[in-house]
């Protein structure tokens, strides 16, 4: 992409309203703008973050063996009084009426919709387990809608259900999502946390939220430190094997939010493993048991023949507020540093004089050479300083810039520098292109 026709607009001063990091550099580097209180506009740099972690978050459901379907946005409000639960939601939920004066909503989240859904498509216990997910955005009407995208009022959330003939069933299930849950966090650069956790309006006995800690997070939590470097992605995982191992390595270190936070418990780990801290919740998983089978009756023909209600839980992963997250977890004074796996271009090529025809034909011949190995690099071709250049690439945060001017065309050079570490490496223009392979 060239920068000089890129919608890429950046600001050189901190934007009053944002009082976290994330939120001014996700202002700053021009990936969002708010167009109404906490609701955004995903510009171009913005969206392809937003992209990169739906593909991760996506690859690792698939693995897990859970299936994408795509259910809408608006639902009725008659689903929601089957479970109950259209009174009880408040005023969270974004009420509307469509033309027939028929009550409608903007769904805040689908356990709902997905049970009536499975209800009437599976009437066996040989059609279960499943397990459905979609990335969908969502309405909640918050109180304080607040630092940008990590608390907007719509986000995009990845949400799936799973559904079990009986407990045991379910846990495995659960298990599946805590393990997936993990490796996905793992790859986006993060170390989340698994805490145990409130269950709140979604219901249930057995939750835990995934914790990115950060100052700015909003929960205060409670763990051991020995859970802060635990890896997973070193590992294979067998999803159709026995997971629990891998839960319990994780769940028998004390880990919890504020609301299940058991001080005596937390005063026995040896003092200098204790951390307290803030965090940002990421994602956020139930085991609720029959919670919606039972009033929405979902019930299936077992063994027997005799009818089973199902054992249901739900999984949630907030894709939008990741964004900010993983912004919070990584960036420097200069800007965001943006993991590899996430980052909206990988590279950048720097073009420090593009009056010059040979400095702009060496970095067409790279950005060429970068799109034919499938890399599609930011090129800054503006019509810039190079002190502005600098500046701006440092703060969209590419994870590596090749700056290419008139001494390193003469050198047949390019600088390569990476942005987490600073290091800076002259490299030949014929082995540039191979280093991205
Ligand atoms: N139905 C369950 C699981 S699918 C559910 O809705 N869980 S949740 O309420 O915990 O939300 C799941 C995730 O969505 C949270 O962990 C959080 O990362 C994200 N999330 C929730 N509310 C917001 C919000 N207002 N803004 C941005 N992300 C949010």
């Amino acid at each position: 992409m060239r920068m000089s026709q890129y919608f890429l607009p950046t600001l050189k001063e901190n934007p009053a309203e944002a009082q976290i990091v994330s939120h001014r550099l996700m202002l700053r580097a021009g990936l969002v703008r708010q167009t109404s209180a906490g609701i955004y506009a995903w510009l171009p740099l913005g969206f392809r973050v937003l992209k990169n972690i739906e593909r991760i978050v996506r690859e690792e459901q698939d693995a897990s063996g859970a299936q994408e379907v795509l259910m809408p946005t608006i639902q009725s409000a008659e689903l929601w009084r089957e479970s109950g639960r259209y009174d009880a939601y408040g005023p969270e939920m974004l009420r509307i009426k469509d033309r027939h004066d028929r009550e409608m909503l903007y769904g805040p989240t689908n356990e709902e919709m997905i049970t009536v859904l499975f209800r009437d498509g599976v009437k066996s216990y040989r059609d279960l387990p499943r397990n459905l997910y979609h990335i969908q955005w969502k309405f909640r009407d918050e109180v304080r809608p607040r630092f940008g995208v990590m608390r907007g009022r719509e986000f995009l959330m990845k949400d799936n259900y799973s559904f079990d003939l009986d407990k045991k069933g379910a846990i495995h299930s659960y298990n599946k999502m805590f393990v997936a849950y993990l490796r996905t966090f793992a790859r986006m650069g993060l170390k989340a946390i698994p805490m145990r956790a409130d269950t709140g309006p979604i219901g249930g006995d057995l939750s835990h939220e995934f914790i990115v800690l950060a100052d700015t997070g909003e929960s205060a939590v409670f763990c051991h430190k020995g859970l802060v470097d635990k890896d997973i992605l070193g590992r294979t995982i067998d999803y159709d094997g026995d997971l629990q191992p891998i839960v319990d390595e994780w769940t028998s270190l004390y880990a919890a939010t504020d609301e299940m936070h058991d001080q005596a418990a937390f005063e026995g780990i040896l003092a200098d493993q204790r951390l307290a801290a803030r965090g940002i919740e990421v994602g956020h998983i139930f085991y609720f048991g029959t919670k919606y089978s039972e009033p929405m009756k979902a019930v299936v023909a077992g063994p027997s023949g005799e009818p089973v209600t199902v054992e249901m839980g739900s999984y949630g992963i907030g894709v939008s507020r990741l964004v900010g997250g993983i912004i919070e977890a990584s960036h420097d004074d200069a800007g965001i540093v943006w993991p590899e796996s996430v980052a909206p271009f990988r590279v950048a090529i720097v073009n420090l004089k593009p009056d010059d025809g040979t400095v702009s034909a060496t970095c067409q011949k790279l950005y060429q050479g970068l799109a034919s190995m499938g890399v599609e690099a930011l090129l800054d071709d503006r019509d810039l300083r190079p002190g502005a250049k600098f500046a701006d690439m440092d703060l969209v945060g590419t994870p590596w810039q090749v700056i290419v001017g008139p001494k390193g065309v003469a050198a047949g050079k390019a600088e390569l520098k990476n942005r987490k570490t600073g290091a800076r490496e002259e490299v030949p223009f014929d082995q540039v292109v191979a280093r991205f392979g």
